[in-house]
């Protein structure tokens, strides 16, 4: 009902609109229109009430709600339905939980903040509120699971493309993560849920640092993360960024289950790759081996050819750089 008296408010937001008209509108009484009005308050919606004129809304918080996402959202599937948490302990283990129970092809889970964010191979990520974006996709496509990694470097461009729309130069460090000067500003946690020979269905979980300040993060990561708001020097509407990343997401996305076609996302994650022709660690089951990254192929594979010579496409995993700088 929220959102409801919320489209009403902004439909109308150059003039007061009273309870009388809010109420014949949505068929409630005039005092649950108050509870709601005051609930929208609570949330940081600035709302002003005159009797005998109405409500009128005069600002709206910076919160990740699909009214406030909406007006820069223009996909068709993916984020057609948000939801939306103050504090959770994970986007992806909550859209895990929807998943199991429901269809939500595309619905997106977003929270403010994480006491609990994940990070691969049961690693936290951390999580503050309300300056940054965590979210996660609930996917339901209909791939062979063996395709599941190559969604991975669809996120990664998505979100990579999203950044330059905003004059943002960020890199990939491939497979899941997006760095700028060097530092991590975004990690990509893809969980699958599947047969044989079917997805039952994919969470794509997406964590940007958005507009983090330096001492949000713990200091055990003030050398290898950061955000944009630390490198780009200036604040990022969270709102808009949500929605590039969604149509941009979706924009791929649909051209790869659709049409079988990933070429786009691979030619952003070859372009603007952290890695390519660089000194790596490749790091498997604790161990180290150094190596230079070659080529990313057509399937989303790093080539890379070791000391000895020997060269092997990887297909996911660990990987870091060599070199004067510690994270990339
Ligand atoms: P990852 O395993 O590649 O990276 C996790 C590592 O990154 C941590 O061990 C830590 O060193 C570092 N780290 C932790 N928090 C941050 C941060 N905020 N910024 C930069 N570095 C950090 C990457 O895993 C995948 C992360 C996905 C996060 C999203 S948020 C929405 C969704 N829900 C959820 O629980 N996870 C995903």
């Amino acid at each position: 009902m929220e959102n409801k008296i919320l489209k009403l408010l902004k439909d109308n937001k150059d003039s007061y609109i009273s309870g009388q008209d809010i109420s014949n509108e949505l068929g409630v009484s005039r005092t649950a229109i108050w509870k709601h009005i005051t609930k929208l308050k609570e949330m940081g919606y600035e709302i002003n009430s005159i009797s005998k004129k109405g409500y009128k809304l005069v600002e709206s918080p910076d919160l990740l709600t699909y009214e406030e996402i909406k007006p820069y959202l223009c996909t068709k599937l993916i984020g057609r339905k948000i939801l939306h948490f103050d504090t959770i302990a994970s986007t992806n283990s909550k859209a895990k939980e929807i998943a199991d129970f429901s269809e939500n092809n595309g619905a997106v889970i977003i929270s403010e903040e994480q006491t609990n964010g994940r990070g691969r191979l049961g690693r936290t990520w951390v999580s503050p509120k309300y300056k940054g974006l965590w979210m996660s996709i609930i996917l339901k496509p209909e791939l062979n699971p063996m395709e599941a990694a190559k969604l991975t470097q669809i996120g990664a461009a998505a979100v990579t493309k999203s950044l330059k729309e905003l004059n943002i130069d960020a890199l990939i460090k491939w497979p899941n993560d997006v760095v700028l000067n060097s530092k991590k500003v975004c990690g990509i946690l893809t969980e699958m849920n599947a047969e044989l020979t079917k997805i039952n269905y994919v969470i794509m979980g997406i964590g940007i640092n958005v507009n983090i300040e330096e001492n949000d993060f713990p200091v055990e990561l003030s050398d290898i993360a950061s955000s944009l708001y630390i490198e780009h020097g200036k604040l990022i509407n969270r709102q808009e960024l949500t929605a590039k990343i969604l149509n941009n997401f979706e924009t791929l996305y649909f051209e790869f289950v659709n049409k079988g076609n990933i070429k786009e996302s691979i030619d952003i994650c070859r372009n603007f790759s952290a890695l390519l022709n660089k000194e790596i660690n490749v790091i498997k089951n604790h161990q180290v081996t150094p190596a230079v990254a070659k080529d990313l192929d057509a399937e989303g594979r790093l080539l890379v050819e070791y000391l000895d010579g020997n060269t092997e496409w990887l297909i996911s995993g660990e990987v870091s750089i060599r070199g004067k700088k510690g994270y990339v």
